[in-house]
């Protein structure tokens, strides 16, 4: 376990705590505040006065304490980290926290949600945003990922038109943090190019269970440069020491409205607890004479190098140690740029990269209202900046002397380009040629093959549930014309799921000009899901989150729901044992009055059976206990604990039915269904603990989903 010793960026003056009672309360300009209740009146009933400079400075400054939000990537929760290198990559690159074994980089991460405003809810189905900041001695290097490997387009001209057609609609604002409307189906339905982006967005990618279990993406390829000037294309990833997990589209919605909060207090708590999130820091890399070499062109942000062409390579440690002191001072005023890159690092000419690199800067101009963002000290280097750069709006840096400008004499021609042998960056002599053209390269122009590679390379669950989300997005589209367009989009990726789609969504199939065989006669869908149906496609495991992780409890919140008379040996000893494997236990009762066990224990419980919700778990365990049973079943009790599990058992959980249990388990949608279910365990089950920590730690049962819900 990390130590959570601040790093070195961030013993920062500039922090400073408000609880140290020899600190009196101030005016901005230092002058000490006698009276912090009454503005100044002339007479205890009289009117106001102009010169209550302390009420004016105090509600001037309240004013205007709103910055604008970020134009996407609004929504977002942030932390302090560091990087360790486990493998060094100086074959490949020059850049020294990528050069030196066991180098320590600090960081500054902050994940988000792309179309949302900043207040919308966490749980939206969207792409997240998985922004890192590398303060390293070369210099910040900023890695701006996302959690899909791909994007919606291709070139970056398009991106205003993408996120306004995504954006709540310019006549109403509505909806707000969804896909689901017309606007953006509308647009998505003539951009042949988004199918492959569609199918992650409608994966369960896009509603991760939390922040700390999901993959980052650098999306592009860039390029490595080593000390010889050897060039090697790379493609970056970071993956989940707990592994890749989702919630059911169901659970978010309902996430949205108990906590939306859920994804960041589940970020901060994590970190408060000392469960230190960790992601492997990955490579592909691709030697630059290989370029050519792949059915797809390295240069498209729609298309992935998929990992059994070239594997990731894991060199390194991400570990998010430090919440933020403060959430606007860091985590609103970080400024992330995909055009902050040190030496040994560099752009290729993909042209969605390309428009970005103008975009970051041009844009915070705006947000944080000034050029010199980059002293904000969340933004700083960690290195001295020496440059000739001056003045601005809210300038920190007092810069000495009489120069500020290059060549001079005056200031003894300081300061001095670096030589490329002393860090200084130089980019690579890349050969470029061509005539101006507005164009799209031919190599760009296949747009399913990948939609494909992902769609085949699902689980059945991981595709009823894309085709479920699609029907749920199609749905909310009101313009027949664009809901047809899109299943004809579909039916290029799949002809079933076309089909499934068309049919829920009142789509006439026939209507449409089939690219391929006839449809499938109508029968058990899951059998026609089936992942063996032929002909046998071609298929990346890493796609799926069938294998990912899931061999840890560690962090999963398990309520346990328990009223007086509850078994207190039974519950300590299981709650010992979950906790020993990392778990956190939390009690729900049917108020937050004492809960009295029957070895006279008190306990009290964090939530009552009202103020909260199944889906903020991940797994349930009803207590034994024939007293505290009976005031579960009474009749206020009885419908919110049967609410509870009936929920928790819909989204595929894992519960325990304690001994003395039976009557919730028979009223419950649970004793409705015989079956071998490895998620609910009960009274009559031997070793079961160690059956509910399996279970835990497999998730969800997804593969039983149709028949809990059925
Ligand atoms: Fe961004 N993106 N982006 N983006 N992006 C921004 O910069 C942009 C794209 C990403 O937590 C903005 O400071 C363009 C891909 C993240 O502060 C803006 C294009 C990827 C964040 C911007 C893209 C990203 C942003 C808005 C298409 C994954 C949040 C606020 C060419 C590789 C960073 C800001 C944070 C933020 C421009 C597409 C990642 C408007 C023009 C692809 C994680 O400048």
């Amino acid at each position: 376990m990390k130590t959570n010793e601040p790093n070195k960026k961030t013993e920062q003056l500039d922090v400073h705590s408000t609880s140290n009672e020899n600190e009196k309360l101030t005016t901005n300009q230092g002058l000490k505040i006698n009276n912090n209740q009454d503005s100044l009146k002339a007479g205890e009933r009289g009117p106001s006065l102009l010169e209550d400079f302390i009420l004016r400075e105090k509600i001037t400054h309240f004013d205007h304490e709103r910055i604008p939000e970020r134009v996407v990537h609004a929504r977002g929760s942030g932390a302090h980290g560091v990087f360790k290198l486990n493998k060094s990559l100086a074959g490949y690159t020059k850049a020294r926290f990528l050069t030196e074994l066991g180098k320590e980089t600090p960081v500054f991460v902050r994940f988000s949600t792309v179309a949302g405003s900043k207040g919308s809810t966490d749980l939206a189905r969207d792409v997240r945003g998985f922004a890192v900041k590398f303060y390293t001695d070369e210099g910040n290097y900023d890695l701006v990922a996302n959690n899909m490997p791909v994007f919606f387009i291709q070139d970056a001209i398009k991106f205003p038109d993408l996120i306004h057609a995504v954006k709540p609609e310019p006549d109403n604002e509505i909806p707000q943090a969804a896909s689901a409307h017309d606007t953006f189906w509308d647009f998505i339905s003539l951009m042949p190019e988004s199918t492959h982006m569609i199918m992650w967005l409608m994966s369960d990618r896009a509603i991760p269970r939390s922040l700390r279990m999901m993959e980052g993406f650098g999306v592009h390829s860039f390029k490595f440069i080593n000390e010889e000037g050897k060039v090697h294309f790379v493609k970056f990833h970071f993956k989940p020491k707990l592994g890749i997990h989702s919630v059911a589209w169901n659970e978010a919605q309902i996430i949205s409205g108990v906590d939306s909060d859920f994804h960041k207090r589940d970020l901060w708590e994590a970190i408060e607890n000392g469960d230190y999130p960790e992601w492997d820091f990955g490579v592909q890399l691709i030697p630059e004479e290989d370029e050519h070499k792949f059915d797809f062109d390295l240069l498209d942000p729609t298309k992935i190098v998929p990992e059994e062409e070239v594997p990731v390579e894991i060199v390194g440690t991400l570990t998010l140690n430090r919440n933020p002191d403060n959430f606007f001072a860091e985590t609103e005023q970080v400024a992330f740029h995909p055009g902050h890159i040190i030496p040994g690092i560099d752009f290729t000419n993909d042209p969605l990269l390309q428009g970005r690199l103008f975009s970051y800067t041009d844009t915070q101009l705006s947000r944080l209202g000034s050029p010199n963002f980059h002293e904000i000290p969340i933004n700083r280097s960690i290195n001295t900046v020496h440059n000739n750069q001056r003045d601005g709006h809210m300038r920190q840096q007092i810069v000495k002397g009489k120069t500020s400008y290059e060549p001079n004499s005056i200031g003894g021609g300081c300061p001095f380009q670096a030589m490329m042998a002393d860090g200084g960056f130089a980019s690579q002599q890349e050969r470029v040629s061509g005539e101006k053209v507005r164009e799209r390269s031919k190599s760009f122009v296949d747009h399913y093959s990948q939609a494909k590679l992902f769609y085949n390379s699902q689980s059945t669950p991981e595709k009823l549930h894309l085709q479920n989300a699609l029907i749920f997005e199609l749905s909310k589209v009101t313009r027949p014309e664009i809901r047809e367009r899109m299943v004809g989009q579909l039916a290029y990726v799949d002809t079933f799921l076309a089909w499934r789609v068309a049919e829920k969504v009142g789509v006439e199939v026939k209507k449409l000009d089939w690219p391929n065989q006839s449809l499938p006669a109508d029968s058990n869908m899951v059998e026609l899901q089936s992942e063996e149906r032929e002909p046998k496609t071609k298929i990346s495991d890493a796609l799926s989150m069938r294998h990912t992780v899931k061999d840890t409890i560690k962090t999963r919140k398990i309520g346990f729901i328990l009223a007086n008379g509850a078994d207190g040996g039974a519950l300590n000893d299981l709650k010992t044992k979950l906790e020993a494997e990392g778990a956190k236990v939390e009690l729900i009762a049917p108020s937050l009055a004492q809960v009295r066990t029957n070895d006279g224990a008190e306990l009290t419980p964090k939530h009552s059976l009202s103020n909260t919700a199944s889906v903020c778990f991940d797994a349930l365990y009803i207590c034994s206990g024939a007293d505290s049973v009976k005031e579960l079943m009474i009749a206020e009790n009885k419908n919110l604990v049967l609410h509870f599990i009936n929920e928790a058992y819909k989204h595929c959980k894992a519960i325990y039915f304690g001994a003395d249990t039976q009557a919730l388990y028979h009223h419950s949608n649970v004793s409705a269904k015989q079956h071998d279910d490895p998620g609910i365990i009960t009274w009559e089950d031997g070793k079961q603990t160690d059956k509910f920590i399996n279970a835990i730690a497999k998730h969800r049962v997804w593969d039983l989903e149709m028949e809990r819900n059925a």
